[in-house]
């Protein structure tokens, strides 16, 4: 079998990037390895960028997250009980949209099923081959069968622990690491939100998040050892710790009840340099990883492929390489922006074990000067409605 492009992970840089090359008329193979109901009930981002929700309208699949996605128009920091808000309209004139990765997920399937678009779940030993050349090409098992794919083009949109980075000679590959002294652990609960918009926290006892899903879904995270077994948090234990970080008139309108899921993500800041190999292109989790402080992770993979798919759309349609060969600059320039976004988000709301008064005083100081600061806001608005794509 033969195709354009092969594209390795099914997450939600493989499935955009397969919808925006469909819209170009270029043919793509999605191959997975697990099944969509898998794919599906992996609870991760929950903050769109203005430019993330113009490229999923863009590729036709913005319909539902348009109609039932929440447009919020600032955040709040709380720092040791005093909260200030960012307004994002006054300050830079955008907003985010919030909206859970599994519903985008959902609406790119759904689209992608609705003309017919290929894609093998299960796919087994997905395997990229000949990427050096101009004929690779992907051979995988399904049902037991051992099948090949010859290609113009791969993808590799398998995430962090994909197969794609880690086909590529050590020698080709530069790799930058931060991974942090702590994780979030995370509930979801079928219960309003706490407040209207997000709530970022940083207390002595560690940081929270209060987010949401919709008006009667919400998201809490806290801060807890990496090393933590989710085991040892009952719901109780949950609430109790949240309740403690948050300041009083919060605490008291926090509404709790059974956890629909609850899980621990480690944090780490993680790029790997460059992001193509010949006829090979890394997008998303595949090539970095940010601390989700920022909510920046859904976001780099949409700017990502929305690069890497103008690229190819200049390979296949006027045979011209200009786009693919400065897809590794261009994307890496927004990546580190990105990185360095979220590891200052982490650096100043999260307690870090070998923190003395000195490092405690300097969060404090640069919390007041956003607080007292428009310049200092406006960067931050800037940052977290998102970076020019
Ligand atoms: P994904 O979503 O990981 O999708 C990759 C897909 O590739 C498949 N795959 C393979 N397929 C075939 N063969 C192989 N050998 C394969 N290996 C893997 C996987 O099954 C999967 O379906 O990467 P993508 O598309 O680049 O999307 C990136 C986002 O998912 C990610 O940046 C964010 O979810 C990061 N992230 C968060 N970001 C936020 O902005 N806010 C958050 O709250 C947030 N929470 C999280 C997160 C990431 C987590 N991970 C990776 C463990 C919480 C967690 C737990
Ligand atoms: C979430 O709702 O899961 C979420 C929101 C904002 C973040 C991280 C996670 O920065």
């Amino acid at each position: 079998m033969r195709t354009q492009v092969v594209i390795i992970g099914a997450g939600p840089a493989g499935l955009l990037l397969g919808q925006m090359l469909h819209r170009q008329g270029i043919e793509a193979v999605i191959l997975e390895q697990r099944s969509p109901d898998y794919v599906l009930g992996r609870i991760r981002a929950g903050v769109l960028e203005h430019g993330s929700r113009v490229a999923l309208n863009e590729a036709g699949a913005g319909q539902r997250m348009e109609a039932e996605g929440q447009e919020h128009h600032g955040v709040e920091l709380s720092f040791e009980g005093s909260r200030h808000r960012f307004d994002f309209n006054a300050l830079v004139g955008r907003s985010v949209m919030v909206y859970g990765q599994t519903e985008v997920t959902r609406d790119l399937m759904a689209a992608r099923a609705a003309w017919g678009g290929r894609s093998v779940y299960e796919a087994e030993d997905v395997t990229p081959l000949d990427f050096d050349g101009a004929r690779p090409r992907v051979t995988y098992r399904h049902g037991g069968v051992t099948h090949e794919i010859g290609c113009d083009i791969i993808a590799g949109c398998d995430g962090f622990h994909g197969v794609s980075r880690r086909s590529v000679p050590e020698a080709a590959i530069s790799l930058f690491e931060r991974v942090y002294p702590f994780g979030w652990l995370g509930v979801l609960v079928d219960k309003p939100p706490v407040a209207p918009e997000l709530i970022y926290v940083s207390h002595p006892r560690g940081f929270a998040l209060c987010s949401m899903r919709s008006a009667t879904r919400s998201r809490y995270y806290v801060q807890c050892e990496a090393s933590e077994d989710v085991a040892n948090w009952s719901d109780e234990r949950f609430w109790d710790e949240l309740r403690l970080r948050l300041d009083p008139d919060t605490a008291a309108g926090l509404e709790t009840g059974p956890s629909i899921e609850k899980s621990i993500a480690p944090l780490r800041s993680f790029v790997a340099e460059p992001m193509r190999f010949g006829r090979l292109f890394l997008a998303g989790d595949a090539a970095h990883i940010v601390p989700p402080t920022g909510a920046k992770g859904l976001n780099l993979a949409v700017s990502d492929v929305t690069y890497l798919s103008a690229a190819l759309g200049e390979f296949f349609r006027e045979r011209s390489s200009a786009g693919i060969d400065d897809y590794s600059r261009r994307a890496l320039a927004r990546v580190w922006k990105a990185e360095r976004f979220s590891w200052w988000m982490t650096t100043m709301m999260h307690r870090f074990p070998e923190a003395t008064g000195f490092e405690r005083r300097l969060q404090r100081a640069e919390f007041e000067h956003l607080a007292g600061s428009r310049a200092a806001a406006q960067v931050l608005a800037e940052n977290y409605t998102g970076l020019a794509m």
